[in-house]
């Protein structure tokens, strides 16, 4: 007799740049959560759904936990990731190895609290020579804590992924799939395009600005095989315009450049991206800054 089919939600928490979104890409085999060196990256709950013959997970990425005061931004960030570990039927809770901070500490702390099954993921044990050293830290780190398992994985290099794929499997509760079969996410390829477009803004000016920067797609046409976007990236100050459109254009010509070809890998399609970059308070210069900054990177093969 056949397995019964499982099917349900996994939280993945913990602090900032730990190797979350990593992961859940790792496990879809797909670009789906933006990535970068920075902490906070993640700025929006994605469901990223994985569905095999046996179960169906709805992995949900959050926002790293942190301890950052002040922003509404920040308390936003802090709540979508710890709702997000209620109503879940697992919980991952990520650290990365040989590191255990104060934020780790606030993170386990909301992972403890969910009454789902909580599994210890230790990632990034690629950076680790001395091995041997793991099981005293995590012994340190547990202490206190319970979690119905213990994994170590490498996100990024795919190591033991399987494994750690096998006790969620055995952990999710015997359900009808939750979603189509087919269905990869809950986010619109709109919202997808403007997290790549934001990736490349991180990578490139990670220094300069600020985490306020946002990305919006106007307008998203489809003409035979051609994805025809119009994008504006929302800055709060003239001098943050500047920094983005470079010298004579060079920086946003960059990025529009790499945005394409992300997006292109993403819709498998050929793209037409136009950016423009708008400050957000000087409503009045927009139709000029949208002539006078209208960036078009046609495509070439
Ligand atoms: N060496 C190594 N680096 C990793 C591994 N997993 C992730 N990283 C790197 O860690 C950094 C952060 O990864 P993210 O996946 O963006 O981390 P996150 O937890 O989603 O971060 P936030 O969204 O900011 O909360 C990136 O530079 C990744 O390439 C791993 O297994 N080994
Ligand atoms: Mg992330």
């Amino acid at each position: 007799m056949s397995e019964p089919y499982k099917a349900g939600y996994v939280a993945v928490i913990g602090r900032p740049n730990v190797g979350k979104s990593t992961l859940i890409n790792q496990i879809l085999d797909q670009k789906l959560a933006i990535v970068s060196h920075k902490p906070q990256t993640t700025r929006h709950q994605i469901l990223a759904i994985h569905t095999t013959e046996q179960s169906q997970m709805v992995f949900i990425d959050t926002p790293g936990i942190h301890n950052q005061k002040g922003t509404a931004l920040n308390k936003h960030l802090n709540q979508t990731a710890q709702s997000s570990s209620f109503g879940v039927d697992v919980v991952l809770f990520l650290v990365e190895a040989m590191k255990w901070t104060d934020e780790d500490k606030r993170a386990a702390k909301i992972a403890q609290q969910s009454s789902a099954k909580k599994i210890l993921v230790v990632n990034k044990v690629d950076k680790i020579k001395d091995k041997s050293k793991m099981m005293p830290f995590v012994g340190e780190i547990t202490s206190g804590l319970t979690f119905d398992s213990i994994h170590y994985i490498s996100a990024l290099k795919n190591k033991q992924i399987e494994p750690l794929l096998q006790v969620i499997h055995d952990q999710l509760p015997v359900n009808e799939p939750l979603f189509d079969e087919d269905q990869v996410s809950d986010r619109s390829t709109r919202f997808f395009v403007s997290e790549l477009i934001r990736e490349q803004l991180m990578d490139r000016f990670h220094q300069e600005l600020p985490y306020s920067v946002t990305v919006g797609v106007e307008q998203y046409e489809v003409k035979g095989p051609v994805h025809h976007i119009h994008a504006v990236i929302w800055v709060e100050r003239n001098n943050q315009k500047r920094i983005i459109i470079g010298k004579q254009g060079e920086a946003i010509k960059q990025i529009g450049i790499k945005s394409r070809q992300e997006i292109q890998d993403f819709v498998q399609s050929k793209v037409n991206l136009k950016l423009w970059v708008k400050v957000k308070s000087s409503w009045t210069d927009d139709i000029r800054a949208i002539e006078s900054l209208g960036y078009t990177d046609e495509f070439a093969d």
